[in-house]
Formats: C-alpha cells, sequence, structure tokens
C-alpha cells in the first residue's frame, strides 16, 4: 500500500514537470507575485505630500499580499534608523511601522518577499539600514550609451525628458519603465541614484536637461528615491559662461551657488553631486593648483544650504609613483580632516580598480576625520560582462570582513542596468543588483542567504532548484577568479574592452600602468608585482599588522600572493607544488567548474521556464569557451617565461598562443561582445 502511494506521488510530480512553465522573460525581476491576493491594508492618516508613498505600500499589499491585514503605521522608534521598520504580527493581523513613508514601504516589501519566499513571519521583525545613503551609479551618457554598460542603452530617453512640448504620460513603456525602476530599488532599500557618467557631460546642467532630471526625480520621489548627478568641475567653462573653473575664484564659487540654487528650485530634494576630478583625463582643481579638498569644498559649499551632498571620488592614479595602488592613498591621506562636513569621499573597494579580487584599498581606515564611502561595480566590466555568471556577493563580503561596515558612511554602486528587457542583460547578473541594494542596507548579512532570497523570488522555492544553484552561485566569482587571473594577479585584460585576455599586450606610448605587463611583471625569473617594503612599499599603507602578514610572502594569503610579491616559478606554494605548478592548476579548476556549471544548470530544465532556461544556457557555453580561451591565452604566455610544462595530468591547451594574439575583439567601451561577431574572430 505504502510503496503504491509512494509510487503515486512520484507520478503526480513527474506530470508537474510535464506542465510547460509560463514564458518568462525576467523583467518582473525578484517581484513575481501577481494576482491571487486578498490583501488589505489601512494607511495611517498622513499629510499629502507623504501620501504617495504610503498609497503605493498600500497598494502593493492589495495586489499581492494573501495573509491577514494590515495596518501601516507612522511611529517614531528610538531603536531604529529613520527608515528602519517593525513589522509585528497583532491579534487582528500584521503592523508595519515606521517613523518614515519609505520605511513603511521598505517593511511592506520586505513583508511580501517573505511571502514569496515562504517564509513565515514567526514573531515581531525590525530591521534598520546601516546606511543613510544606499546609491546606484549610473555610467550613462547622455546620448544613451552606457560607459562598461552590457544591457542595451540607458534607461533615460534625454530626447523626450528633454522636449519641454512633451508632458509625461504614466501609461507610456518609458514612463512605466522608470517606475518599474524605482519600485525594484525601492523593494531592495536603494534611495538614491546618479543618473549620469562620472566622465561627465557639463551638458547635464543645462536648462533643457535640468528639467528632464525634474521629471525623472518627480516619478522616482514617491518611490523614496532621490537623484543626484554627476558634474564635470569645468562646466562654467565648458558652458562658455567664465573662463576659469578655478575653485577658489569668486565668481567660479558664485555660478556653483547659482547652479546649485536653480537645480533645488526644480528639485527640492535634490541629492547632490558625484564628481570625477583630475582623473583619466577629467579637468579638477589641480588644474588651477589647487587640492581636492579644495574643490570639494566649494561644490559643498553651493550644496550645504540645500544640505545636499558632494561625493568626491578618489579614484585618481597621476604618474606621480611608481605604483599604480598606491597613488589615492598618496594624494588624499594626506587630506584627511580638510573637507566640509557635507563631503563623503568615495573610494573604489580596492586600490587598483574593480578587479576580479584585489585587496581592500588602504584608504579605508587612513582617513579617520574625513566620512569616507565604498564603491562597489555591480557591473561585470572585468568579470565576463553580460556573458559569465559571476555571483558578486562574495566578492562584496570579503570586502565587509575586512573593512568594518561602521567605518563607512555610504555604499554606492556602479549600475548594471540598460534598455533589456531582463534590465542587466544576463539573467543573473540582476542578482548582482539585488545582492548591492541587501548588502548597503545590511553589509551583514551572508552571500548564501542573498543568493537564496534571490532565487527564490526570482525563479522559485523547489529546494532541488534553489539548493544546486544557490551554490553554483556562490562558486561563480572565484571561478572566474581563477580562470581570468588567480593567485592575486591583475589587470592582464586586453586593451580597451576588459573583456577578454591580452596579458604580453604592448601598446607603444601608451602609458605603462594601461598595460598587462606593469601588472603581472613575467619575466625569467618569476612572476608578479613586488608591493614589500624592499618592492614600492605599498604594503606600508596598510596598518602595520597587516603590513607584516602581507609583506612576507610565508604569511601573505595566497590569493594576495602576486599582488604583492614577485616570485620565482619555482617557488614552494603551501601545497608542496611550485608557483607554476600551482597557477596551472588554478587555471585548470576554473575551467572544469564552468563546465560543471553547464551540467549543473542542464539538470534544472524541469524547474525554469523555456525563455530563462535557454539564456543561461547559451550564456554558459559562452562562459565556458572564454574561461579555456583564458587559460590558453594565460598559461601559454606565462609559459614562455617559465620554460616548463603544462602538469601532464592537466587538460592541454586547445589554442596555440601565436592564433590567440591574433585575436581582436570588435568591442570599445561601450558594448557588449556581440556572440556572432565573436565567433569569427575565435
Ligand atoms: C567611468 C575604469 C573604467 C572606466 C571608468 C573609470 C572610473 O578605468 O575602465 O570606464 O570610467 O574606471 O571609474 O572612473
Amino acid at each position: 500500500m505504502r510503496s503504491m502511494l509512494r509510487s503515486l506521488l512520484t507520478c503526480a510530480a513527474s506530470l508537474l514537470f510535464l506542465l510547460p512553465l509560463k514564458a518568462e522573460d525576467g523583467s518582473r525581476l525578484w517581484l513575481r507575485q501577481e494576482g491571487g491576493a486578498n490583501g488589505s491594508a489601512t494607511l495611517p492618516s498622513a499629510n499629502r505630500r507623504l501620501l504617495p508613498t504610503l498609497r503605493i505600500a498600500a497598494d502593493e499589499l492589495r495586489q499581492a499580499w494573501r495573509g491577514a491585514p494590515v495596518r501601516l503605521l507612522l511611529e517614531k522608534n528610538d531603536a531604529l534608523a529613520p527608515d528602519g521598520f517593525r513589522i509585528r504580527p497583532t491579534a487582528s493581523g500584521v503592523t508595519i511601522s515606521s517613523a518614515t513613508p519609505a520605511g513603511v514601504l521598505y517593511g511592506a516589501y520586505r513583508l511580501l518577499a517573505l511571502q514569496a519566499m515562504e517564509t513565515s513571519l514567526t514573531g515581531e521583525l525590525t530591521e534598520s539600514p546601516a546606511y543613510d545613503l544606499r546609491i546606484l551609479n549610473h555610467w550613462d551618457n547622455l546620448d544613451r550609451t552606457v560607459e562598461r554598460g552590457y544591457a542595451g542603452r540607458s534607461l533615460w530617453d534625454w530626447e523626450e525628458l528633454t522636449d519641454s512640448m512633451a508632458t509625461d504620460n504614466p501609461s507610456s513603456v518609458t514612463y512605466q519603465r522608470y517606475v518599474a525602476y524605482a519600485r525594484a530599488n525601492a523593494s531592495i532599500g536603494i534611495n538614491g541614484t546618479v543618473l549620469n557618467n562620472v566622465n561627465a557631460s557639463p551638458q547635464i546642467l543645462t536648462r533643457a536637461y535640468l528639467h528632464g532630471v525634474k521629471r525623472l526625480a518627480d516619478i522616482f520621489r514617491p518611490y523614496g528615491l532621490r537623484v543626484y548627478l554627476s558634474v564635470n568641475f569645468a562646466s562654467p567653462m565648458a558652458l562658455g559662461e567664465l573662463s576659469t573653473a578655478d575653485p577658489l575664484d569668486e565668481d567660479v564659487r558664485h555660478w556653483w551657488k547659482a547652479k546649485a540654487d536653480e537645480i533645488y528650485r526644480l528639485i527640492p530634494d535634490f541629492g547632490g553631486f558625484l564628481v570625477k576630478a583630475n582623473s583619466e583625463g577629467q579637468p579638477g582643481p589641480c588644474d588651477f593648483g589647487r587640492t581636492h579638498a579644495e574643490g570639494a569644498n566649494m561644490l559643498a559649499d553651493a550644496l550645504a544650504p540645500h544640505r545636499g551632498t558632494v561625493m568626491w571620488r578618489a579614484f585618481v592614479y597621476s604618474p606621480t609613483d611608481a605604483d599604480r595602488a598606491k597613488q589615492a592613498y598618496l594624494e588624499f591621506q594626506p587630506l584627511d580632516g580638510q573637507f566640509r562636513p557635507n563631503v563623503i569621499i568615495q573610494v573604489k573597494n580596492g586600490p587598483i580598480d574593480f578587479q576580479p579580487r584585489e585587496p581592500y584599498s588602504p584608504l579605508f581606515g587612513a582617513m579617520p576625520r574625513t566620512p569616507l564611502m565604498a564603491e562597489l561595480q555591480v557591473t561585470q566590466e572585468y568579470l565576463g560582462h553580460a556573458n559569465h555568471l559571476a555571483f558578486l556577493a562574495p566578492m562584496w563580503r570579503e570586502f565587509f570582513d575586512l573593512v568594518p561596515p561602521a567605518s563607512l558612511r555610504a555604499v554606492a554602486g556602479v549600475a548594471n542596468i540598460g534598455t533589456d528587457d531582463n534590465w542587466c542583460g544576463h539573467p543573473f547578473a540582476a542578482a548582482n543588483w539585488y545582492a548591492f541594494g541587501r548588502l548597503a542596507w545590511n553589509p551583514a548579512l551572508g552571500s548564501e542567504a542573498i543568493a537564496n532570497e534571490w532565487l527564490r523570488q526570482t525563479f522559485g522555492t523547489d529546494e532541488a532548484f534553489v539548493a544546486p544553484i544557490s551554490q553554483l552561485m556562490l562558486e561563480s566569482r572565484e571561478a572566474v577568479v581563477d580562470y581570468m587571473m588567480p593567485l592575486g594577479l591583475h589587470h592582464i585584460f586586453a586593451w580597451g574592452h576588459h573583456y577578454g585576455p591580452e596579458p604580453w599586450c604592448d601598446i607603444p606610448g601608451a602609458r605603462p600602468d594601461w598595460l598587462p605587463p606593469y601588472y603581472h611583471r613575467a619575466d625569467s625569473i618569476g612572476i608578479g608585482f613586488d608591493r614589500t617594503r624592499t618592492g614600492s612599499d605599498a604594503v606600508s599603507q596598510y596598518p602595520p599588522a597587516l603590513a607584516e602578514l602581507y609583506n612576507d610572502p610565508a604569511t601573505c594569503p595566497e590569493h594576495y600572493l602576486l599582488w604583492f610579491h614577485h616570485l620565482p616559478w619555482n617557488y614552494a606554494m603551501k601545497s608542496g607544488r611550485t608557483l607554476w605548478d600551482e597557477l596551472c592548476r588554478h587555471y585548470d579548476r576554473g575551467v572544469r567548474q564552468t563546465r560543471g556549471f553547464q551540467q549543473t544548470w542542464d539538470a534544472m530544465k524541469p524547474y525554469v521556464d523555456p525563455d530563462r532556461f535557454a539564456d543561461v544556457q547559451a550564456r554558459l557555453r559562452i562562459q565556458a569557451r572564454d574561461a579555456t580561451w583564458w587559460r590558453d591565452a594565460c598559461l601559454l604566455y606565462f609559459q614562455t617565461f617559465a620554460r616548463q610544462p603544462i602538469p601532464y595530468d592537466l587538460e592541454r591547451p586547445i589554442h596555440g598562443l601565436d592564433e590567440l594574439k591574433q585575436v581582436q575583439l570588435p568591442i570599445g567601451n561601450h558594448e557588449c561582445p556581440d556572440e556572432e561577431l565573436l565567433n569569427k574572430y575565435r
């Protein structure tokens, strides 16, 4: 009898698998609950200004909540940050309270997320964001190209936004997309967005564009999302209004004050400016003999009466020191304590540039009298663009595990969002948008918890799917590190597009620190960048205990080894193998893992709708091929120095070095490689 029952159940389960899964294009992201709701939500009495946000919270619950009635409450709670919330089961239902309407909205999204994940609310749940500012940075140009964007064009339709004759049509596709963007951000607690590229066009500050910005700000406001702009430091000159942009010049100071006043007349809750100054050819205060502090403070003074913020980037590397990894510290650390209170220095997580693995930037912890914020890169500029599956939460966890979250004022993420139907290109790239929001809200969250949350809401709750795919996600970033640049290697990407390998790249006349040999330093003796006390001494920018640890190859974590040391090819690794052998094994492991990812995904067919299944399957195939390309290119090239065989128990390279050196990808900074075109070159 029992066995009959079991076989009936098995039969029913397999019949379920035969039912076609509904087609999905990924456009609903992790917000896929719909219909069948009996939700009811009562609003607190609030003034008109607060109502739109509370109404959204109530509408969301009415549309998707299937539990007991929800009461929304505006209520101060001294134990919580302003946007924190409390979700409390009561005799008559559930109460969501917060001191702010945005907090109530975050609480509503949290409750709905729990429902989607099939996690029951057992008792009271309180949450408080770790930072007041959780912000996306779009590197979107005004012509709608996106620097390092791999998901279509910029969301912002400036042609339409700047058209003074156009009226907003809430049912238009573009308008709906703007709303969906704000909603997705609010659902994970993101509360700020810088609309344009840090390589900023001065045009963004013209009247026409500011009107466009106002239109977006009006759409985003009810979702608690404030707009910010990247500004070009030389705007007063570039717009033809002044002959200088010297931050100590009275006319310049007045120009920025007047500009700030103009912006705030249009957008009373405008957030402020993000500035890339004296970096990669952008203008800045140093062009006028002034410091970064003098430049930032001038803008801060213009924004201060409106309570606006300046986020001033520390991403600088002028040729002042032989080691690029040291330069931001050398330039900014001496300025500690010189910035106005409404300036935050925005520092990339690592000292070079969003590599697959970097140690943390030593600026963190070195400027105790200056607010700092971390800049993370959500877009996968250096992790396979939208073709490779790389879940970035483990990379950001590594950062937060070394840099105490409480030492930061805010967190920014370079967005990976574009006009693609599924928003981020690779169906799994949205997991990085999600992970960024969740970590900016709570940097103590674990990668596994985030992967699970995202999978359950984005695909479904079946453990037979969630468990293996969450494991795949957790391994994915380390796999990328392995097949691209293991053991602390970095920046050996092809010139320009940062997609494929080009460790041999040598362009006569180019800045040395834009060329891979500058970073890997392979020669007949060994490989790696000597940043020890007897080398560039970058180790000394870290606190003494860490400096000590990193300075000695015997204690330096092996995943940073070639970041800090130039070591002989036969250097004995902890495994007892030589460095060359270990390097080969890392590359090999990365390739094998991508093949494993393909198999794991293929077995998931019964659980995933056909479109998303096929999309991920196709991209994993590209990833596996690219991993082989990376392995072959790097190992064959480094072998010309190491002069040793690739261990015979490993898979042999399938390409030739000369053949790989011919690969020229027809892509620039703003495009994702086109598969068909790529194949012609492979
Ligand atoms: C926006 C790297 C990228 C550039 C980017 C720059 C930055 O160099 O390759 O595209 O420019 O970082 O963060 O300013």
